[in-house]
């Protein structure tokens, strides 16, 4: 296994539009292999999600674990939003935008339909933070961050504070 470098605001990396898996390469080792590392990165992060977009892989896919005992792996490829209803404020948080914490308003009740990592098609209903974070992790994956929601006045501020957390953490 190995920890994948972590992209972060502003890399341009950040903005690309991740294309479909085929779905005929998810039981190939090598992507088995990208799945566990993906989920060794998160939680040495640690996160609750990784986007591929956030280890400069650009493909749909995600991995999530929500759970307290972080003993709920789940992946998600090719995610679909089929179904939405109601709004739900949550204090986000990234890995690509380090120490930045800022309320986002997103559905509150999802159906995604995707392909789990043994190739199969699903279809989850999901609310509260699992909902918060497939919205999340399928934002990385159109090139979106949840700074974006911000004005672009406080997305500023966002830049200049990461900018100077890098010098003073190189100092
Ligand atoms: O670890 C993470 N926590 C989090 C908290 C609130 C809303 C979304 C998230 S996802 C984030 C990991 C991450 O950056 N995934 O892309
Ligand atoms: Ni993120």
């Amino acid at each position: 296994m190995a920890l994948l470098p972590i992209l972060e605001f502003p890399d341009p990396r950040l903005r690309t539009k991740a294309v479909p898996v085929d779905p005929a390469r998810v039981t190939e080792p090598a992507f088995q292999t990208l799945l566990d590392d993906m989920f060794e990165t998160m939680y040495e992060a640690p996160g609750i999600g990784l986007a591929a977009s956030q280890v400069d892989v650009h493909q749909r896919f995600m991995v999530i674990d929500i759970s307290e005992e972080k003993n709920d792996p789940r992946v998600f490829i090719n995610p679909e939003i089929v179904d939405r209803a109601g709004d739900q404020v949550y204090q986000e948080g990234c890995l690509s935008v380090p120490g930045i914490y800022a309320d986002v308003t997103r559905s509150n009740e999802i159906t995604v339909r995707f392909v789990d990592r043994r190739g199969q098609a699903q279809e989850l209903r999901a609310d509260g933070l699992l909902a918060v974070c497939i919205q999340h992790e399928m934002d990385h994956l159109d090139g979106k961050l949840f700074v974006d929601y911000l004005s672009p006045l406080k997305r500023e501020m966002v830049r200049k504070k990461l900018a100077k957390q890098r010098r003073q953490a190189a100092a």
